[in-house]
Order: structure tokens, then C-alpha cells, then sequence
């Protein structure tokens, strides 16, 4: 896959140099070219933003440097232009196997109040333009959402995890938070590791760790159990969920007194 990252903070993105996508780039399984958008201001003060035409707070990003960074990384098929903004869809795990199942992907890192739309118009002649959001909270500029979504999606590709097993057990591969884990010592601090874990037993520890999963995932993201669909779930599963409070109402999970003001 190859990655172009357009910023004006280029040294932003040196993080992409370390740990698991610096050394899928080492391996020659990831291409990734950092440009300064600067390099493609055409004055001597290399400006890059401009007051917002109606007025308001802050600067805006000028389309002209845009243009001539975006037709630079362009080449000749029609990439996927990911433009982080907090008014983006936002991101998960399924956009990024989308992302991961692409050849090029371009980032533009805004600053500022954001880019001239026009840019965002005009891009969707030769790219495939999505507006990514990394969840409702304001970032100053693109660059922390880039180093998130290339590091989502570079661990999605062949060979860059080591064992892909642990790519399938993890967070929302399966819709719910992940179980608690425990290493040694057995007991630490007065706290004992879970009994069951120590037993052997791999059909109460896969039934334990799946009750754990539900337990998380009611407390910290009901939105995630809300409306799941009961044909994926066993009896079991049902059990445990009516503890937490959850029926299935026409085939979907509800939650007993949340469902009806979601
Ligand atoms: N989710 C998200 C993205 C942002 C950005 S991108 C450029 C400026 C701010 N904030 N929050």
C-alpha cells in the first residue's frame, strides 16, 4: 500500500517511522511519503491560510497549495483522499478493512478553521474524497487523526502483525469490548486472579470470558448491545444478558427500561 500524507507539520508524522508500520515500511510492505505543504506555496512567505470570506474566528487553509500537493500525489488511478475533520464520519474498525483493501491513500491535514471547501469539491474529480472524524473532540490539525487511521489500518495488512490470530479475538471484531486480561503473579497486591483462569478448564474460561465481555460491554458501551441482533448470540449469552437487564424484542437485543428513549 502506499500512503501520502500532506501536512504543514511534517515532523508530526516521525511517528510513523517507529514500532510495528516502521517496520512494515522497513519490510517494503508499507510506502508512506510525507509532504510539506508549504513546498507547494508559490509566494515568498510561503503562506498557507487566509481570513474566512463572511468573517468569524480564525484562518483559513488557501486552495492553491492544496491543489498542487493533491495533483503531485495523484498518479493515475483514483485514490481514497481521507480528509480528517470533527465534521467527518466517523472512524472504526470497519472503515478500516475498507481503507486496508485500498492500493493509495491520501491524508490532507488541516489546520486552522479548515480547508476552502472548494478543495474538497474539486478533489473528488480525480480522488475518492471521505471526511474521517476520530470521535466528537477537537483536534488542532489532521496530524494526530493520521497517525491513528495509518496505524489502524497498517496493522490490518498482510504480514505486518506478526500472528494475525490476535488481529481476530480483539475489540469489535465480534461487536463487544474485549474480556480482562491476567499474567503472573497468581496473586498480587492481595488481589487474586480470577480462579476459573487458573483451573484448566477451557469451557468455563471461554464461558467466563464471554460473561466478562457482556458485563464490559453494558457498563461502558450499551450503545454497542442496543439493537444487536439475537441470532448471534447462544442461550447462554441470552442468560447472561437478561441478568444485565437486556430481552430480545423482535429479534434484537433491548435493554429493559433504556430502550424505549434510544
Ligand atoms: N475528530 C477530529 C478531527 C479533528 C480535526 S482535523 C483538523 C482539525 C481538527 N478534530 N477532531
Amino acid at each position: 500500500m502506499r500512503i501520502d500524507v500532506i501536512s504543514i507539520f511534517p515532523e508530526y508524522l516521525a511517528a510513523l517511522e517507529l514500532s510495528l508500520i516502521g517496520k512494515a515500511r522497513q519490510d517494503g510492505l508499507l510506502d508512506v511519503h510525507v509532504h510539506n505543504l508549504r513546498d507547494f506555496t508559490l509566494d515568498r512567505h510561503r503562506t498557507v491560510d487566509d481570513t474566512p470570506y463572511g468573517g468569524g474566528a480564525g484562518m483559513v487553509m488557501k486552495p492553491e497549495p492544496w491543489a498542487q500537493a493533491l495533483e503531485s500525489v495523484a498518479g493515475d488511478r483514483r485514490p481514497v483522499l481521507i480528509v480528517p475533520s470533527p465534521a467527518g464520519t466517523v472512524f472504526n474498525q470497519a472503515m478500516a478493512h475498507e481503507l486496508a483493501a485500498e492500493s493509495h491513500l491520501v491524508f490532507a491535514c488541516g489546520r486552522y478553521e479548515g480547508i476552502d471547501e472548494r478543495v474538497i469539491e474539486w478533489a473528488g474529480e480525480s480522488f475518492d474524497v471521505r471526511p474521517v472524524s476520530l470521535g466528537d473532540y477537537v483536534l488542532n490539525g489532521g496530524e494526530v487523526a493520521v497517525l491513528a487511521i495509518v496505524e489502524a489500518v497498517g496493522r490490518l495488512l498482510p504480514g505486518v502483525v506478526g500472528n494475525p490470530e490476535s488481529l481476530v479475538e480483539e475489540s469489535h471484531a465480534n461487536g463487544l469490548l474485549e474480556y480482562p486480561v491476567y499474567t503472573k503473579p497468581s496473586s498480587w497486591r492481595e488481589r487474586d486472579v480470577p480462579e476459573v483462569l487458573l483451573s484448566g478448564n477451557h469451557g468455563r474460561i471461554a464461558s467466563f470470558r464471554r460473561h466478562e465481555q457482556f458485563r464490559r460491554t453494558a457498563s461502558r458501551r450499551p450503545d454497542l448491545l442496543e439493537g444487536l441482533a439475537a441470532a448471534t448470540l447462544e442461550p447462554a449469552d441470552l442468560t447472561v444478558l437478561g441478568e444485565l437487564g437486556y430481552d430480545v424484542v423482535g429479534g434484537v437485543l433491548a435493554h429493559r427500561y433504556r430502550s424505549a428513549e434510544l
